[in-house]
């Protein structure tokens, strides 16, 4: 027999690998592990009869002759499996294993006698290239369920590992029919009333890691009845709360834990750190199911991850120009255009007798010029208000003042003295830089 498998809870991403790779091998079974995420259970008691899919524990696994593994490699979460790898090791002859996935390598990885990894956004996006390259027909429920699987795993294309395959597997599969109200409507279910409730004791209960400048919350919640659409109401409470990644720990009554992470790009790696406790994922996403852990040493292993994976902030003071160019109130309006433009700066600090009084803007002096006013001093049409830095704040920080108050540049204080100025365009490079890495 042949057959076909993925990970645990297993979401869009995972299901339709599953059903394009029985394309792929026509006759083989999927069988997946246990408990699917919520809105994939949603999408099978509609489609179950379509796209058929069995319980590992309802096969017999001493028949399983060919193990076709995707979106997933690490043995620790195949261990519904396990029999059949074991069998594997034991002979290669017995069983062939083909692996389809897109996550980083590990040292707990399966032995592959045949191995199809890449990183792309989605591990469906592999396989649509290959039946696009096959020239193997899809019709529109399988076109509409390879598109979640993108979607799903690539935030929609905005996620940071989206890749241009990812986006040109689903401009692709939109010509073979997806139907993206259905894609929709099937992606994100609203959440259920039971799930909402959930979500408020969980925004209550975050509390802050104070790390490395990258703002991490984690909440513990202890459940007196079992869970459903952890993931759902773990993105939820990160679409909502201010923190760049978020741990949702939920212990249920059987004792076992769940961890959900989350995080921006590029600020927590939650899937190298869920590793550690038996979990996996990608940068920005991750889930770790932990049977016979204490809680306790549960969110002391997510500490230590995060303080040993998380990456030293970059500082204001790394990116800030210095030394500053200033001007004085006093100077016309006229002559500080020209400077400007010298200097090729947006704006600057005013200064009198070394302290910082004001800041004034291209916009304000060009504004002052249409109305006929360059002949007054800087004084007339500075801003008074001015908000400062310090230099040893993380450069989140200022991003957070920049967006906020909508400023472009923010003066760089030690004290009393100005060290430095960070504008917009500085800010700009940096994230550019960063996120094509
Ligand atoms: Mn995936």
């Amino acid at each position: 027999m042949k057959l076909i498998t993925s990970h645990d809870t297993t979401d869009f991403d995972a299901l339709a690998s599953c059903v394009a790779l029985q394309r792929l091998f026509p006759g083989a079974v999927i069988g997946l592990p246990g408990g699917v995420a919520p809105n994939v259970y949603q999408y099978l008691t509609l489609h179950g009869d379509r796209f058929r899919t069995l319980h590992c524990e309802d096969i017999d696994l001493s028949e399983v002759d060919s193990l076709i593994v995707t979106d997933v490699r690490r043995r620790s979460r195949l261990r519904h499996v396990e029999s059949v790898i074991d069998r594997a090791a034991k002979n290669r002859r017995n069983v062939r294993i083909v692996v389809w996935d897109h996550h980083p390598s590990s040292t707990d990885d399966l032995r592959a006698d045949e191995e199809h990894v890449q990183p792309v956004g989605a591990v469906t996006t592999l396989l649509v290239e290959e039946l696009r390259r096959r020239g193997s027909p899809i019709d529109r429920e399988e076109a509409t369920l390879f598109s979640l699987g993108i979607h799903e795993d690539t935030g929609s294309l905005a996620y940071a590992r989206s890749s241009s395959r990812d986006a040109m597997a689903l401009a692709w599969l939109l010509g073979q029919g997806a139907q993206s109200r259905l894609v929709q409507q099937f992606l994100r279910p609203s959440l259920g009333v039971t799930e909402r409730r959930l979500l408020v004791r969980l925004l209550e209960a975050v509390q802050d890691l104070p790390r490395h400048g990258a703002s991490i919350g984690i909440a513990v919640l202890e459940m007196d009845e079992f869970p459903s659409g952890l993931a759902d109401v773990s993105m939820e409470a990160f679409r909502v709360l201010p923190h760049d990644a978020l741990f949702c720990v939920y212990r249920v009554p059987n004792g076992k834990i769940h961890v959900v992470g989350r995080a921006q790009a590029d600020t927590v790696p939650i899937g190298a750190i869920l590793a550690d406790l038996g979990g996996g994922g990608h940068a920005g996403a991750g889930s770790a199911a932990i049977r016979d852990v204490p809680l306790d040493e549960v969110v002391r292993g997510i500490r230590a991850g995060v303080d040993r994976c998380c990456r030293q902030p970059q500082l204001v003071r790394d990116l800030m120009s210095s030394p500053v160019r200033t001007v004085t109130p006093e100077t016309r309006l006229s002559e500080l255009a020209q400077s400007l433009q010298e200097w090729g700066h947006t704006g600057a600090p005013v200064v009198r007798d070394g302290k910082l009084v004001g800041v004034i803007s291209r916009r304000d002096v060009e504004r002052a010029q249409r109305e006929g006013r360059e002949s007054l001093p800087v004084s007339s049409c500075m801003a008074h208000q001015v908000r400062t830095i310090e230099p040893d704040a993380p450069l989140t920080d200022a991003l957070d003042q920049m967006r906020t108050h909508n400023i472009g540049r923010l003066p760089v204080m030690e004290g009393e003295r100005i060290v430095g100025i960070l504008s917009r365009e500085d800010v700009l490079g940096y994230l550019y830089e960063q996120s094509s890495r």
